[in-house]
């Protein structure tokens, strides 16, 4: 009878230690045959009442297959171990093979490409490049540069477009300012170019904003004329659009200048004849420039007997707009991927 229940006993275990999938469920297994209440350890302790012969037999018999399902255990164990291993190795897998994650790189924004690009143009034409304070006094924004205190854009309500700090001082609203504070502390002859961020007051629209760059250049020596300027402001843009361009110089009026003229490029769009983004006209207004006034030299301690020069104050935005054919300056700060992903 017992020697039944033991084929049956080791039939059953043998099934339920091959369904197990965890060390838990084996666990539960192992105490249910092996464990001190288990099954084959109740069966040793019912043998006392047997016959002493009989007894041995038996017992050795239980003996026999708690060992032989001991390997089994053990051996399922393992079993379950090395897939354990081989999931969490599966996990850990790297495919060395697989190609890369590109990181998103961030690139120069557009109007550094430009100022760069002239930067460079002038620098090989002898040109140091300087740069100044975005933050300024009067006298180096309006006084030594001879614009005169009643001087609209110095109005301090409606009507200028000076931005003014409560703390003093106001937001340099052209690239001028450098002129003086250079001229204070360096001897002529020189020639020199100013990148510089400036603010004003401004409604803005496409091609107007409250803040933007200019390039301001100023070439000082004995001889210096218009002409030299066209010279070089031709052979800038030359070499800037990559082609020869055509140039008008035009009369115009500002305090630091004697005389004083702007400057428009031939609209590339149209080659002059006429188009929406020249209103029609085949040119468009890039710079203002002129001949430097006798009181900014005095201004700055220069005697405007012996020094002439020439100075001219670019909008960098409308020059990166030309070159890029960008037709709304508001994109350069909006911060839209779109736009600035394409750069
Ligand atoms: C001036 O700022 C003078 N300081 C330039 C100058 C320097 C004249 C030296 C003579 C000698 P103006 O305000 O015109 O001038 O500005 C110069 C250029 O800046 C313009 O030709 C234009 O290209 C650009 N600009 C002016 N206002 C804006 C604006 N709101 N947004 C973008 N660009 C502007």
């Amino acid at each position: 009878m017992a020697k039944i229940n033991l084929k049956l006993l080791k039939k059953e275990a043998q099934k339920e230690i091959k369904k197990t999938r965890d060390l838990k469920g084996l666990n539960e297994v192992f105490n249910k045959y092996l464990g001190k209440k288990g099954e084959l350890s109740l069966i040793l302790r019912s043998l006392k009442k047997l016959p002493k012969l009989r007894r041995a037999k038996i017992g050795s018999e239980v003996n026999e297959l708690k060992d032989f399902l001991k390997i089994k255990f053990e051996q399922k164990a393992e079993e379950i171990k090395e897939k354990i291993k081989q999931k969490i190795e599966e996990k850990e897998w790297i495919d060395i093979t697989a190609p890369g994650r590109k990181p998103a790189l961030g690139h120069l924004h557009p109007l550094t490409l430009v100022k760069r690009k002239v930067e460079e143009i002038f620098q090989s034409m002898g040109f140091t490049v300087i740069e100044g304070p975005e933050i300024e006094t009067e006298w180096y924004n309006f006084d030594a540069l001879n614009i005169p205190k009643d001087h609209p854009a110095r109005d301090i309500l409606s009507l200028g477009k000076t931005l003014y700090l409560k703390a003093g001082g106001l937001m340099r609203s052209h690239t001028s300012s450098v002129q003086i504070r250079y001229m204070e502390k360096n001897n002529p002859p020189f020639r020199i170019v100013v990148p510089g961020r400036i603010f004003r007051q401004e409604s803005t629209d496409s091609s107007h904003e409250i803040n933007f760059y200019q390039l301001e250049g100023l070439m000082v020596d004995k001889n210096i004329s218009v002409a030299n300027f066209k010279a070089i402001i031709e052979e800038f843009f030359r070499r800037f659009f990559g082609k020869d361009t055509k140039i008008r110089l035009r009369p115009s009026y500002f305090p630091f200048v004697e005389p004083g003229l702007e400057v428009d490029l031939i609209c590339l769009s149209c080659q002059g004849k006429g188009c929406s983004v020249c209103s029609q006209t085949g040119w468009l207004e890039m710079l203002g420039a002129g001949m430097v006034h006798p009181n900014v030299f005095k201004s700055a301690g220069y005697n405007p007997k012996f020094w002439q020069g020439f100075a001219f104050g670019m909008g960098l935005d409308r020059l990166t707009m030309m070159k890029y054919k960008i037709n709304d300056i508001r994109l350069f700060y909006s911060g839209d991927l779109r736009f600035l992903n394409q750069f």
